[in-house]
């Protein structure tokens, strides 16, 4: 695992941690490949149910390490390519992950920073964390997923404001909106989240991914094709063992011994 990210199991999850601290955690060509090799390794290992990602030190992570690009060569960076190679797969993936991702916002989430942050299906935050499509202040347009994401999260009025003023935003007012699920104290923040993800990690995994495949087609989907979509999820759902061990678990007025599997 290269240095930048550190990935770390613990016993029925994973945390996935950006690990370039003194830069803000921005990320580098290697960064990302190692990142997506990160949450690649977490759906190939059947003992890990849930993903914690965070950053290390003072930051989540700033965005694109603008020094790692060569800015000063406008004319011949090809910046959608970059998006094609390092971003779009990775936001693809952790859209898409078989497991429920959590993302602990530690600091500053500005640029793809913040929309990594977004991605992830349940985000917390810091109580001094702050978000930033920082990306017009710089001339260039929110990647990494953020102008899909954000309209759907906020509203069309506020992502376009955000987008095009660049305005920092506290944790408090991004909870506020919606943007993101909670805000909790500093302090707090390592502990809750783990707490989430290890009760995420007891949970019907594979339920859990049906679920993110039912809401992940909600958006373009109209209500007709929603409900034959549920109507097929739903059939795989009551067929799993899990199912099975839910039913009979509240039954028995005792809690469930969820296996993850289908
Ligand atoms: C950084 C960065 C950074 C390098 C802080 N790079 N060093 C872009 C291009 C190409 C293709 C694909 O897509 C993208 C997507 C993007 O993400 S574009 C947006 C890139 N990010 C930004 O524009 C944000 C730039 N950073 C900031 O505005 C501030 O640093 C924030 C608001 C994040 C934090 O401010 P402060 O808390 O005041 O910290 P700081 O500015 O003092 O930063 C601490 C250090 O981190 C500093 O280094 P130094 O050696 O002076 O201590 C910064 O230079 C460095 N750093 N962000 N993106």
């Amino acid at each position: 695992m290269d240095a930048d990210i550190r990935s770390e199991a613990r016993d029925a999850y994973r945390v996935i941690t950006l690990n370039r601290p003194e830069k803000l955690n921005a990320t580098t060509a290697t960064m990302l490949r190692a990142l997506r090799r990160a949450f690649e390794e977490a759906a190939a290992d059947r003992a890990c149910r849930a993903i914690l990602l965070t950053g290390a030190g003072r930051g989540f992570c700033a965005g694109q390490d603008l020094g790692a690009v060569n800015m000063l060569d406008a004319a011949n960076a090809d910046l959608g390519a970059l998006v094609e190679e390092l971003y779009n797969p990775l936001i693809r993936l952790i859209r898409t992950h078989p497991l429920p991702v959590v993302c602990a916002v530690n600091g500053i989430a500005a640029g793809a920073g913040a929309n990594l942050a977004l991605a992830c299906d349940i985000v917390l935050a810091a109580r001094s964390a702050a978000f930033v499509q920082a990306f017009a202040r710089i001339a260039l347009i929110p990647d990494a997923g953020g102008t899909w994401i954000l309209p759907r999260l906020v509203g069309d009025a506020r992502a376009r404001a955000l987008a095009l003023l660049a305005e920092k935003i506290s944790a408090e007012q991004a909870a506020e909106w919606g943007m993101i699920w909670r805000v909790i104290d500093d302090a707090a923040l390592m502990t809750e989240a783990e707490t989430m993800a290890a009760y995420l990690a007891a949970q019907p995994t594979a339920t859990l991914g049906l679920i993110k495949r039912a809401l992940n087609a909600s958006p373009t989907n109209d209500l007709d094709a929603q409900l034959a979509l549920e109507r097929d999820l739903q059939r795989e759902a009551g067929r799993s063992g899990d199912y099975a061990e839910g039913a009979r678990a509240f039954l028995e007025k005792r809690p469930p011994r969820f296996s993850g599997r289908m």
